[in-house]
């Protein structure tokens, strides 16, 4: 592949997109490469982390300069690929990291907010620049950032196209942590490392109850809870937990 490169360590897998001549935006190919390294990884991979290349930039957004010519067709073409390819990204039997490295931009915040957790390093920004491109959010932009920070910040972000700095996202609830630059990817691997210690099968119906759940009225919600609780006692680490528990001994997952 050109612009992704992919490194496989047990069940954690780094996804990197490399292409810092353009401080890593992403043009078609790189985005039709980003999705076929997700639907490539080894079957032993329970966690991703994804980051950009260099210390400068995770994803400075979509390439505007492939942008800029589109005809509406192949506009639509491209939304619908960013669209798909984040959703995947998003409900995909993986746990998938953040590390966001530095500018975190339009199509690269919007990357962001697809991932389950994000970490920051101290010198990222992150901002829905689309309006002073003349063009509005086409990556699911205006849809997971006020989920995740709230209507009115999201508001703000995206009608000002202004960049927010690492502390301020943290303070928004925009990132779960923020490191120093050289602690970025061992802080991830350290979240990764302890994400795959625990049931892999709990993980996942919990990722299921609360992305699906959040769409979902309270009532709709909690029966949905109870059904993917009830779900993990069809598996054998819900025995193996437990009697480990009762046995005063570390568990060994599946
Ligand atoms: N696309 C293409 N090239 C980019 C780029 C981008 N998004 N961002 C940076 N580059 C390129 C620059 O053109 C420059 O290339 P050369 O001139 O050296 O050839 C190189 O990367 C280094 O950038 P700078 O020289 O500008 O570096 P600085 O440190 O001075 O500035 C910056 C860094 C991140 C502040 C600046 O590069 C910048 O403002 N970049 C643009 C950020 C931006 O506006 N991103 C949001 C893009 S909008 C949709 C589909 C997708 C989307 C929306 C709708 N539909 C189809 C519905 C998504 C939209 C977006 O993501």
């Amino acid at each position: 592949m050109e612009n992704i490169i992919v490194r496989n360590d047990g069940a954690v897998s780094e996804i990197t997109i490399n292409r810092p001549q353009a401080l890593n935006a992403l043009n078609i190919a790189a985005l039709t490469e980003l999705r076929e390294s997700f639907g490539n990884l080894p079957q032993e991979t329970r966690v991703v982390i994804l980051t950009g290349s260099g210390e400068k930039s995770f994803v400075a957004g979509a390439d505007i300069r492939e942008m800029k010519d589109l005809s509406a067709a192949r506009a639509r073409e491209l939304a619908r690929l960013g669209q798909t390819t984040f959703s995947e990204i998003e409900r995909g039997r993986h746990v998938v990291i953040a590390a966001v490295n530095g500018y975190a931009l339009g199509g690269g915040c919007e990357l962001a907010m697809a991932c389950d957790i994000r970490l920051a390093s101290s010198n990222a920004k992150f901002g829905q620049l689309e309006v002073g491109l003349g063009i509005a959010p086409g990556f699911g932009g205006s849809q997971r950032l006020p989920r995740l920070v709230g209507k009115g910040y999201a508001k703000q972000m995206i009608f000002t196209g202004e960049m927010i700095d690492a502390a301020e996202a943290l303070r928004i609830g925009l990132v779960n942590q923020v490191c120093e630059p050289a602690e970025l990817m061992q802080a991830s691997r350290a979240l990764a490392g302890k994400i795959i210690s625990k049931s892999f099968s709990a993980v996942l119906a919990a990722k299921e109850a609360i992305d699906n759940g959040l769409n979902m009225d309270d009532e709709s919600a909690f029966r949905f809870e109870a059904e993917i609780f009830g779900m993990c006692f069809s598996e054998d680490d819900q025995r193996e937990g437990m009697d480990a528990f009762l046995n005063k001994r570390q568990p060994g997952f599946k």
